[in-house]
């Protein structure tokens, strides 16, 4: 049978079956023969399966994927919604550049939602808006309000969304809003330390009522971009594609370069200093792991 790996905890894949109704599912385990090939069943996969029984089955394939992010492992996603607060947990610019390139390398649509519209005005807000409003699709939106939901929800309709972002930025509290009677444990952010507490432990995916289903994702605070595979980091920059055929060298990487083209538009305020200070940041980060 074919079906849909829509929940993933400790080798344990949840798979429900190609057409059929919510709540039928299957418990299944991943072939042996995976581990040898170093293959990963991930939420979102389409899988070929086995029952063992009424509840219980074997994955015994992968069907090719459209798209793989490791972070967080996710497949097959439509359109990758890099969720932030406005303030509690304050928006971390270098996790979302960070996640807008991964989105990039994955060859997926990306957006950005603002949560927590009521903690912050307008004002403040635009720091953020202002860098990413000619870049990705926003979405400004007050779970706590109900103000954005609706547009929210009309710009994810149909599609296979998948929420990603710090923890505590409200995900699961977004899909209780947008899925009536769903009830995902939400969790507090530490008044201290102004962090989310890690409530969301596993990826998850729900079915909207817009005809989509919506990825829930555990909350991270950090992590690099994998190295290896980035040959060309600033091509993951949509603002500096346009740059990169014009700078004096080649190899040109667009930190100290004389003559590079990427810099003189940092310089004539048309790549935003933030997204670029991501940039190199990501940059050191892949040089480094490359060097090992
Ligand atoms: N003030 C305010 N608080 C909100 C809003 N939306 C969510 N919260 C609160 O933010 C906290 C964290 O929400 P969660 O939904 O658990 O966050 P999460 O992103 O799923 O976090 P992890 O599962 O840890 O990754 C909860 O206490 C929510 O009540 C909002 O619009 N305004
Ligand atoms: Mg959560
Ligand atoms: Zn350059």
């Amino acid at each position: 049978m074919r079906g849909l790996i829509f929940k993933g905890v400790g080798g344990f894949y949840s798979v429900r079956p190609e057409g059929a109704e919510r709540g039928v599912s299957y418990l299944c385990r991943a072939r042996g023969i995976f581990k040898k090939y170093g293959l990963t069943p991930t939420v979102g996969d389409l899988v070929d399966f086995d029952a063992l029984d009424d509840e219980e089955g074997v994955v015994n394939d992968i069907l090719p994927r459209r798209n793989l992010f490791v972070r967080p492992p996710i497949a097959n996603v439509d359109i990758f919604v890099v969720m932030i607060a406005a303030a509690n947990p304050a928006p971390n610019l270098s996790v979302v550049d960070k996640l807008l390139v991964s989105a990039e390398m994955a060859g997926t649509e990306a957006m950005i939602c603002i949560n927590k519209t009521d903690l912050l005005s307008q004002d403040k807000l635009r720091r953020v808006t202002d860098i990413y409003a000619e870049l990705y699709p926003l979405a400004e939106i007050c779970c706590a309000g109900g103000a954005g939901i609706e547009n929210l929800s009309a710009m994810l309709a149909g599609k296979r969304s998948a929420l990603a972002g710090p923890s505590g930025v409200g995900k699961s509290t977004l899909i209780n809003c947008l899925l009536g009677g769903t009830e995902l444990e939400t969790g507090t952010v530490s008044g201290r330390t102004r962090r989310g507490r890690h409530t969301t432990r596993h990826v998850e995916i729900f079915d909207t009522d817009m005809g989509g289903m919506i990825f829930d994702t555990p909350g991270f605070t950090s992590f690099a971009v994998a190295g290896g595979d980035v040959s060309d980091l600033a091509f993951l920059f949509p603002e500096m594609r346009e740059y990169l055929g014009d700078c004096r060298f080649d190899d040109c990487r667009h930190l100290k370069e004389p003559g590079c083209a990427v810099l003189e538009a940092l310089a004539l305020g048309r790549i935003s200093v933030s997204r670029y200070a991501s940039y190199v940041t990501m940059q050191r980060e892949i040089e480094e792991k490359s060097a090992y």
